[in-house]
């Protein structure tokens, strides 16, 4: 079949709902977008361990402590099946591994903020694993099997960590004057890099569009972070909280609320590696990987010895 076939026979099965898997042809640009996607998705929920491992020998409780420690080995999980996902593509775990640490491949801005007060943690479980939600309840119906299937896993932790997230703000919002302060100020510094989240405005976005037209995205950034400030806006009045946005209003028109402007620079300084905590991260990253190397010779020299497969775990977990 010469190349415009396989295109034109490619994007009608996209068009018609039935899932790209491994072995199927595909262009080679959607091999690099999924690539590149789903690696970066995976680098963020490697370093999104960290700003919560902070705060694990920290817990208030024994109880907050066992299910800080369960979300925090749920997202290390979550790593593990994204990146197995993307090796089905062709690239090893190895050079997804380097292009982190030298810099090449990007992970959520969002991790490189600091977790300052046990507030965070509640804060963090709300906004930011409730922003990933809506986008990987998207990514369940993405057209790439692997990844699809990866995100149906995901989701179903993901709304655990939300709701313990906001449960953990609802106690200190109904606390004394100090916690009810803590858990204000950790939402006004989480709220504006959560939005960020998303990505770039459509106007913005570099892959939106190819990507929409392939179903690797089914909405855009824009979308889901309208979709975002609905929610959370309805949310926040339980908690008796305020969002740090006096533009933030609800629009009878257009059935959706309006909110201020995001300071996008903010956003491209933190992307570019200057945010407040971006060294700090991957410094972590590269010197867990350096420290665990002898684990990772020691599983490929049993592996040999025994000739099996050393588990993906294994190689992440020494990682
Ligand atoms: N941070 O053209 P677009 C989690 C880059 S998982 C850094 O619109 P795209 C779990 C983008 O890569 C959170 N860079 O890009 C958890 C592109 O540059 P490139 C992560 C960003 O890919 C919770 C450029 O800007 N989730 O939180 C960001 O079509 C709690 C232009 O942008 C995923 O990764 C950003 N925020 O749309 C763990 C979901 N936004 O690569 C621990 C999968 C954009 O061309 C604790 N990813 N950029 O050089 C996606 O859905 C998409 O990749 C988007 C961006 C929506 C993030």
């Amino acid at each position: 079949m010469i190349i415009h076939e396989l295109e034109t026979n490619f994007q009608s099965k996209i068009d018609g709902e039935i899932k790209i898997e491994p072995k199927d042809w595909m262009p080679e640009a959607y091999r690099k977008t999924n690539i590149r996607q789903i690696s970066q998705h995976a680098h963020s929920e490697i370093v999104g361990m960290l700003p919560e491992g902070n705060w694990v020998t920290r817990a208030p409780s024994l109880k907050r402590k066992a299910i800080l420690l369960a979300k925090v080995q749920d997202e290390a999980g979550h790593g593990l099946y994204l990146y197995a996902a993307a090796e089905t593509l062709g690239m090893s775990r190895d050079e997804m591994i380097n292009d982190l640490h030298s810099g090449k491949a990007k992970y959520s801005s969002i991790f490189n903020y600091p977790t300052l007060t046990w507030a965070d943690m509640g804060a963090i479980g709300w906004l930011v694993d409730g922003a990933a939600i809506l986008n990987q309840v998207m990514l369940c119906r993405t057209s790439y099997g692997p990844y699809a299937r990866a995100n149906v896993k995901i989701c179903k932790e993901e709304s655990f960590h939300q709701r313990q997230g906001f449960e953990s703000l609802l106690v200190l919002s109904r606390g004394t004057p100090e916690q009810k302060a803590m858990c204000q100020d950790a939402i006004n510094r989480w709220w504006w890099p959560s939005l960020m989240m998303f990505g770039p405005t459509d106007s913005e976005s570099t892959n939106n569009d190819q990507s929409m037209k392939w179903k690797i995205k089914r909405k855009t950034n824009d979308e889901l972070r309208q979709q975002f400030v609905d929610m959370i806006a309805a949310q926040i009045k339980v908690l008796g909280m305020q969002l740090p946005d006096d533009k933030l209003i609800w629009n009878e028109d257009k059935k959706q609320h309006d909110f201020g402007a995001i300071n996008w620079d903010e956003f491209w300084n933190v992307v570019k590696g200057n945010g407040p905590c971006n060294k700090q991260r991957l410094n972590a990253r590269k010197k867990a990987h350096q420290e665990g190397k002898w684990v990772r010779d020691a599983a490929i020299a049993y592996a040999n010895k025994k000739k099996i497969q050393p588990s993906p775990s294994v190689e992440l977990m020494a990682s």
